[in-house]
């Protein structure tokens, strides 16, 4: 009797293993009855797909005095991991209600640039540019030529693709937001605040 019990625990945990192969192969084939059954099963079946998935992401801008650090606006999650070559959804929400004018040098940033269609929708609406003097914020990633211009007290919706090649991307905020006679001090060039990272991998 105590055989014949091991028996079909054995059994049972083959076919559990046996299921598991079925709705791997489901999700690469042509055939979708594999990948039907219990939850359990179907999430095993997500992580599998070829295709680069849609990540959406949020980040909040928030005032020093939020923070309780006065003059150190803070976008946060500064730092943030995706896959390579997804689809990024980010909404970012500004409550910060301080414009940041950009200076006439770095003015080419109140554009947005890299995102789908270069565009962005603020409240709703959607923009290619603000005027430079209405610039909050910006998150910038100058070296994938990304930039995402963000007026006061906003709700800013973006997408954009991660690079393909894994790696530690970094953005920074190109508004004078920051401490020092230049704004351009303090939270500008500390990561956390007003400079991060995107890592790809
Ligand atoms: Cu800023």
């Amino acid at each position: 009797m105590r055989n014949g019990k091991k028996y079909m625990k054995l059994t049972a945990v083959g076919a559990a293993v046996l299921a598991l192969t079925l709705a791997g192969c489901g999700s690469n084939g042509t055939t979708t009855t594999a990948a039907a059954p219990a939850s359990g099963t179907a999430k095993q079946t997500q992580t599998v797909a070829a295709k680069p998935p849609v990540v959406h992401l949020y980040m909040d801008i928030m005032t020093g005095k939020m923070i309780n650090k006065k003059g150190w606006p803070m976008i946060s999650p500064a730092d943030f991991k995706v896959p390579a070559g997804a689809t990024i959804d980010l909404t970012i929400r500004n409550f910060d209600d301080g414009t940041a004018a950009l200076p006439q040098d770095a003015a080419k940033y109140a554009k947005v640039a890299g995102t789908n269609n270069n565009n962005e929708k603020v409240n709703g609406k959607e923009i290619t540019s603000l005027n430079p003097k209405d610039v909050s914020h910006t998150i910038t990633f100058t070296q994938l030529g990304i930039n995402i211009p963000i007026p006061v007290t906003s709700t800013t919706e973006v997408t954009f693709k991660a690079p393909d090649k894994p790696g530690t991307y970094a953005w920074q905020c190109l508004a004078p937001c920051g401490t020092g006679k230049t704004g351009m001090q303090g939270p500008m060039v500390t990561n956390g605040y007003m400079v991060g990272n995107m890592t790809v991998q």
